[in-house]
């Protein structure tokens, strides 16, 4: 249903995008010199490699945040796993969900080689000063809704996350090739539950249209703010860690959403839908951006129980952590003893 295949082309604009600007420490200039052959050769940039600071900040704001939306992103389905309908159901989400908590442990190892540990990234998302995506702060109301973040919400991950497989960032890079794997599975799963649900009672088929009518609008957020209030894109693609625009890929998803949604039975929430034969696209209504912002600045309706799980379960696991260090510190005395 989604391509596996990781030669999405890019945007018609993003080799206008390629040059990168020169370093302002003239030091710099041999080494920013060789980045920037590197970058616009589109190859790899590892952790050994030099690179400008704000290449490395960029990085480690958006792959932490990215790995928080991961590890926040098992609450909402985590919360059905004792109630899944039977136990071929259970057995799926739990899979899922351990799915997600290994994304972010491959993100944060990711993020770690650029020189942030784990603990000031943890901090940074206790304290609520960390981002991590809009789309896990709205509530999991009923069975229907785990079909749906399966369906759209990986769907629209993937969307995402398929063209970052190329990041300029070799370990970052790396990491999605997994992640995108696992992600398709998980959207499959979600359309085949709903799928599922249509074939049931009236009541069944009544549930997931209204779950689709309450995530709809969300997912199409996710993607980011419009292209040109996006503050990071222009940068983010001289970089090649963004490959395609944030609208871009929100086209791309509704593109293939619609005829999905049909083979589904269900009506997607938005009367200004229709195809527009002179783009080649979907037409679609007024994303609501003031909403967003409001979830995004820690607004919205599950913000104060997501962040206070995620820090109980930290505070909880600590005595895992010290138990861990106490055993590693056991080894190191025995395998010193037995050296002498
Ligand atoms: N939520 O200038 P831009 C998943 C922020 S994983 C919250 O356009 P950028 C798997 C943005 O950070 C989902 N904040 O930023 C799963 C920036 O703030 P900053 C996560 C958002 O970085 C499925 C500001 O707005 N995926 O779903 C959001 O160029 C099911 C301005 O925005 C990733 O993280 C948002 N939706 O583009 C798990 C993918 N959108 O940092 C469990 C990697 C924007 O300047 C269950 N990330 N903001 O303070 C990316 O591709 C990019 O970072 C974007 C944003 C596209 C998210």
């Amino acid at each position: 249903m989604y391509t596996q295949s990781f030669n999405v082309p890019d945007g018609a604009s993003a080799s206008a995008v390629k040059a990168v600007p020169a370093s302002q420490d003239p030091a710099d200039a041999a080494r920013q010199a060789h980045f920037d052959t590197v970058i616009d050769a589109d190859g790899k940039i590892e952790p050994r490699d030099w690179m400008p600071e704000a290449y490395r900040k960029t990085l480690v704001r958006q792959i932490s945040q990215h790995a928080h939306s991961e590890i926040v992103g098992m609450l909402p389905e985590g919360n059905w796993i004792s109630r899944a309908p039977s136990l071929k159901r259970k057995a799926i989400l739990v899979a899922k969900v351990q799915d997600e908590g290994g994304h972010g442990l491959y993100l944060y190892s990711a993020a770690e080689t650029l020189g942030t540990s784990r603990d000031q990234m943890f901090d940074a998302l206790h304290s609520g000063r960390a981002k991590y995506s809009s789309i896990f702060n709205y509530p999991t109301l009923t069975w229907a809704d785990v079909g749906v973040i399966g369906w759209l919400v990986d769907g629209a991950a993937i969307m995402n996350q398929i063209p970052l497989c190329r990041c300029s960032y070799g370990p970052y890079a790396r990491a999605m090739i997994r992640v995108c794997k696992e992600e398709s599975f998980h959207q499959r799963q979600g359309f085949e539950a709903l799928m599922t649900m249509m074939q049931g009672t009236a009541e069944q088929r009544a549930m997931v249209q209204d779950a689709v009518n309450r995530w709809w609008w969300k997912c199409l957020a996710m993607f980011g703010p419009p292209d040109a209030d996006s503050p990071n894109s222009v940068q983010g693609m001289r970089w090649g860690i963004k490959r395609i625009s944030n609208d871009d890929l929100r086209q791309k998803f509704i593109d293939a959403t619609v005829p999905q949604a049909e083979v589904l039975g269900v009506t997607l929430p938005d009367p200004e839908l229709r195809w527009n034969e002179a783009r080649g696209h979907h037409d679609y209504g007024q994303i609501d951006w003031d909403e967003f912002w409001a979830v995004v600045n820690g607004d919205g309706p599950c913000n104060k129980e997501r962040l206070a799980t995620r820090v109980k379960a930290w505070n909880d696991g600590a005595w895992v952590r010290e138990a861990a260090l106490a055993h590693a510190r056991k080894q190191q005395e025995r395998a010193l003893k037995e050296a002498a």
